[in-house]
């Protein structure tokens, strides 16, 4: 969805309102800034919204160019890509996280149910170097409702138990 911001004699101040607004707003896709009210101020609220905002792809400040710098601009996305490629990247990272821990879980469900009993999780682990104690410590560790037996997401949320206990050996 374009947000289209012009002839509603909006100023700077109505720029910061939509700015907040926007923050937690997930369809906005493009905001039009056409406003002759709106000037570096105003178009700094906004454009800083895309430090948090990951769903607004574009800011189109042509309308307004008169009266909102272009060093500010430059200036201001070099930041906004700074932060938006770590964002991006940390989001990457956490996929990739996840998606590991879920082939593995995949793979210590022998009877694929998905679900781990004690007993899979040490077969998944017997090449580990582990002792039945450390096991059985790491199954508790992950049944974190206690209802022994680990669900894919139990996994997936311990993983890093799990990392740490099958590389401690
Ligand atoms: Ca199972
Ligand atoms: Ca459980």
């Amino acid at each position: 969805m374009c947000l289209c911001v012009a002839e509603n004699s909006i100023t700077d101040e109505g720029a910061a309102r939509l700015a907040t607004a926007l923050e937690i707003n997930t369809s906005v896709t493009k905001i039009y800034l056409g406003d002759k009210g709106i000037t570096d101020k105003g178009a700094a609220s906004l454009i800083q919204v895309l430090a948090t905002n990951m769903t607004i792809t574009c800011i189109d400040l042509r309308g307004c160019w008169q009266n909102v710098s272009d060093q500010l601009v430059g200036d201001l996305m070099n930041d906004i890509d700074k932060l938006r490629l770590c964002q991006l990247k940390r989001n990457k990272e956490i996929m990739s996280v996840r998606a590991q821990a879920q082939a593995t879980f995949q793979s210590i469900d022998i009877n694929g149910d998905g679900i781990l009993d004690a007993l899979e999780l040490s077969a998944g682990l017997c090449d580990s170097g582990l002792t039945d104690t450390e096991i059985e410590a790491l199954f508790f560790n992950l049944d974190s409702n206690s209802d022994n037996q680990v669900s894919e997401a139990e996994f997936i949320d311990g993983h890093h138990a799990f990392i740490k206990a099958s590389q401690s050996n």
